[in-house]
């Protein structure tokens, strides 16, 4: 079963955070954080990863802790859930048009946390959502989840429309690098042995 719940609880956050790799994108996000649960809807959607998320933050500070508490909480669920990788493909890729967005994302299952951002946000804000926050929760995802991922924009001239390509193109990647692959179901798909 690969399935993982973590709950997370500091002065900052209260989060709950449920996932199957085996799902069919399900989700049910409720964060505190509106754009952030829609970023959310998206990942588990596109990703056919189900997902449940709560968190209770401290929203009346900024969204920032809720954001990147939640990507810690993702990621510990996700290498939860992966367990010792056995049989999964491990890389994913995809390129993501979202009307005039172009997004690029690869990324490593590897246990070796590695983040490299390229996406420029032509407004410091979508709404009220700070879009400077969209590369923390990404770097909370690869740090806990221990992912190498790299995100590129292409192109793209409105915040939302980048974000929520950055998302989507995670989640494409994402989707592939879980899988697993019949060639291969027994073994742990690296030549060390262990990921
Ligand atoms: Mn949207």
């Amino acid at each position: 079963m690969r399935k993982a719940s973590i709950t997370r609880k500091t002065a900052e956050t209260d989060i709950g955070v449920e996932v199957n790799l085996d799902g069919s994108g399900a989700y049910a996000m409720a964060t505190g954080v509106g754009f952030f649960d829609h970023m959310l809807d998206q990942l588990a959607r596109h990703s056919l990863i189900d997902m449940k998320v709560s968190c209770a933050g401290d929203t009346h500070i900024d969204d920032h802790h809720s954001v990147e508490d939640v990507g810690i909480a993702l990621g510990q669920a996700l290498a939860q859930a992966l367990g010792d990788k056995r049989g999964i493909r491990r890389y994913g890729a995809c390129l993501l048009p979202m009307d005039d967005a172009l997004v690029r994302a690869a990324l490593d299952l590897s246990g070796r946390p590695y983040l490299v951002w390229n996406v420029d946000f032509p407004t410091a804000r979508i709404g009220s959502f700070d879009t400077e926050l969209v590369r923390e929760f990404f770097q909370a995802l690869s740090t806990h989840g221990g992912i190498t991922l790299h995100v590129d924009a292409l192109h793209g001239i409105n915040s939302h429309h980048i974000a929520e390509a950055a998302f989507k193109a995670v989640a494409r990647s994402l989707r592939e690098a879980v899988e697993t692959d019949p060639r291969k179901a027994d073994a742990i798909p690296s030549t060390k042995g262990a990921l």
